[in-house]
């Protein structure tokens, strides 16, 4: 008999990521793609609470490092297989434009911004994903060689949140920064920081990254229409 979609399944899959269970996580996942989950709620409702509540117990010190990065483990091949289903769901549409997509120099976080990757993929974006700890030149390289429309910077430290800024300002510097649209976000990033550098934007979450670029790029669509 296949698994029911419920409250409870996505609690199960949060919980995998919790405890470390990286083989448990993949049989969920698949098991629930099998019966038809939406993939993303899959990442937002399962592996991404799971890892928000790690997280959690990182700073208030009941783990460790060590189970961290387990549990990061964990969500990373979750969130691949899912990942996958969401840019597989978006193949075949209209480019509604270009984005290079990194995490800034200093910060080796990759997992939200590989979400957030997949999803404006999905969602009829040409992503171009140049990785983590990505220096101001590498940023100025991908937009020059990818003739990008958007930059996206993704950050969930604190010590290097102004990495993003020297990047913006090396765009005025080339005279490039009236011709590309710059997104930002991450955990520390809020609406006041993005203005202060002169980012155009700042995304919450995957889907409020496709909203936000929407609106950069002056794209019109249906609501609702992830997937
Ligand atoms: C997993 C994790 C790790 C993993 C990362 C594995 C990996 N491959 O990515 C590991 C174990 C390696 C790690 C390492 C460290 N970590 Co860590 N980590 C986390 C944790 C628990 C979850 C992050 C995550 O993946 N969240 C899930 C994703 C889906 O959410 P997200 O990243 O926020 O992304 C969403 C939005 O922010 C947004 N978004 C993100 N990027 C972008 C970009 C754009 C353009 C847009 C529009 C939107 C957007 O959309 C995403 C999707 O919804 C967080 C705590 C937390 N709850 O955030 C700590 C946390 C970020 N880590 C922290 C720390 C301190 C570290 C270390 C310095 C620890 C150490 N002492 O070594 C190192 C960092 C080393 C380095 N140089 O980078 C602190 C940061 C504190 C601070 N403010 O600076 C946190 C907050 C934990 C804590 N409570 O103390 N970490």
């Amino acid at each position: 008999m296949g698994i029911v979609i419920d409250d409870e399944y996505f609690e199960k899959l949060a919980q995998t990521v919790i405890d470390g269970e990286d083989e448990e996580c993949v049989r969920l996942v698949n098991e629930g793609l099998e019966a038809g989950v939406d993939p993303l709620e899959a990442v937002e409702r399962g592996l991404a609470k799971g890892i928000n509540q790690v997280g959690v117990d990182f700073g208030a010190g009941v783990i460790f490092l060590p189970e961290l990065a387990m549990a990061a483990d964990v969500m990373k091949e979750g969130a691949a297989i899912l990942d996958a289903k969401i840019k597989e769901a978006g193949e075949k549409r209209m480019s509604h434009g270009k984005i290079v997509i990194g995490t800034i120099k200093g910060d080796i976080h990759d997992i939200g911004k590989s979400v957030v990757a997949a999803v404006l993929q999905a969602n009829g974006y040409d992503v171009v994903d140049i990785g983590i700890d990505v220096d101001i030149d590498a940023f100025i390289q991908a937009v020059k060689d990818n003739d990008a429309d958007a930059l996206g910077m993704s950050t969930l430290l604190t010590l290097p949140l102004m990495e993003m800024e020297k990047v913006i300002i090396r765009l005025k510097e080339i005279g490039m920064r009236d011709s590309i649209k710059v997104i930002v976000g991450g955990c520390p990033v809020t609406q006041e920081f993005a203005d202060e550098i002169g980012a155009d934007a700042v995304g919450f979450d995957a889907q409020d990254a496709v909203f936000k670029l929407d609106g950069l790029m002056g794209v019109n669509r249906p609501i609702a229409s992830a997937g």
